[in-house]
């Protein structure tokens, strides 16, 4: 069953902490440990709207999942994988959405067409490329019984912190100032936290084989080789050298900013309330928290992340690289 609890945020909607008991235990999971333990911090509505429903999810055989804790890299990656599930098809990727050809499962907004998330994913023709910031315990089950492929991309905390800061705020489901939202993350009240759960459990289960594991920061070093790495991973041809510096281009954060089907930031104006000045393609760099963050904020952050990894022998750079 779905256990959850109230919580009181800053968040404008009503929050609270789910987890999975009882049969509901994660023995599907390869990843074998106390599934109980593991919460996620949610809009009130998902437990009614969305939590069985996307449990029980039928997959099919060329599904891929995008996987990420929010603000990590996902609208990237999507692109990418888009890109070449479709055979490098430029001009698909030039002329239509992302959040079109790559749906939201769990969207916890209204949909632009009107139907629910879950259903628009069941639309889809395959393959299907499914986005999704949902901890490993909440995804569809079928996914795991059935080795679907999943692409998990992690990001470093204190940029996930910055870059979910100015998102939630600007599109006014969080109201509050920066130092108070780093107290909320870490006290896992922010929405899809807690953040090290659904990273370390990823990071743990990263040699399975139906998972792709990188990260935002080797996305930002060495994109080439993130790309050579994933066409394994599909089972897709290598891309050859001519139409990589194609894709390069194209996946840069300048020509996505500037695609308004790569950059939602339109979109979600139109779709919904944001501040003026509101923009989804911000930065696009590791360390924006550097001149953004508090000092007493990034000491809180660096703290929580020591005792949050102490019991898996692990440090942050062992996953990020120096930051
Ligand atoms: S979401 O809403 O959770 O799905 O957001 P997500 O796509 O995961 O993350 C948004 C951040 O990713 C940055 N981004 C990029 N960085 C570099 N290159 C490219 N092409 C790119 N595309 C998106 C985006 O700017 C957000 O980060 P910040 O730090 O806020 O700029």
């Amino acid at each position: 069953m779905y256990e959850s609890e109230s919580l009181k945020t800053l968040a404008t909607k009503p929050m609270m902490r789910m987890r999975c008991t009882g049969e509901l235990d994660g023995s599907w999971l390869p990843l074998k440990q106390d599934w109980s333990t593991r919460w996620c911090t949610l809009p009130e509505m998902y437990k009614e709207l969305c939590a069985q429903r996307i449990h029980n999810f039928e997959t099919r055989e060329s599904d891929v999942f995008v996987v990420t804790f929010m603000k990590s890299g996902t609208t990237w990656m999507q692109e990418l994988a888009w890109l070449l599930l479709n055979q490098l098809d430029f001009n698909s990727a030039k002329g239509s959405f992302l959040f079109d050809r790559s749906q939201y499962i769990e969207r916890l907004m209204n949909h632009p067409s009107g139907i629910d998330t879950i259903t628009a994913c069941e639309k889809m023709i395959s393959p299907r490329l499914i986005k999704s910031h949902l901890p490993a315990q909440l995804l569809p089950r079928e996914i795991w019984q059935e080795g679907r492929k999943i692409i998990y991309i992690a990001r470093n905390p204190k940029d996930v912190v910055v870059s979910s800061y100015h998102f939630l705020n600007a599109i006014t489901l969080w109201k509050g100032d920066l130092d108070t939202f780093v107290d909320e993350f870490v006290n896992d009240q922010i929405c899809y936290t807690s953040y090290w759960s659904h990273v370390i459990d990823f990071w743990r289960m990263r040699n399975e084989p139906n998972i792709f594991f990188a990260t935002y920061e080797e996305m930002k070093r060495d994109l080439r080789n993130v790309i050579e790495r994933l066409c394994k991973f599909l089972a897709v041809p290598n891309v050859e050298e001519e139409i990589m510096n194609q894709l390069l281009h194209h996946l840069s954060f300048d020509t996505m900013k500037g695609s308004e089907h790569n950059n939602p930031t339109r979109r979600l104006k139109q779709g919904q309330k944001t501040t003026e000045d509101f923009e989804f393609m911000r930065r696009g760099i590791v360390g924006s928290y550097k001149d953004e963050l508090s000092a007493v904020a990034k000491e809180k952050m660096d703290k929580w992340t020591k005792d949050s990894l102490k019991d898996y022998g692990i440090t942050e750079s062992d996953i990020f690289g120096e930051i």
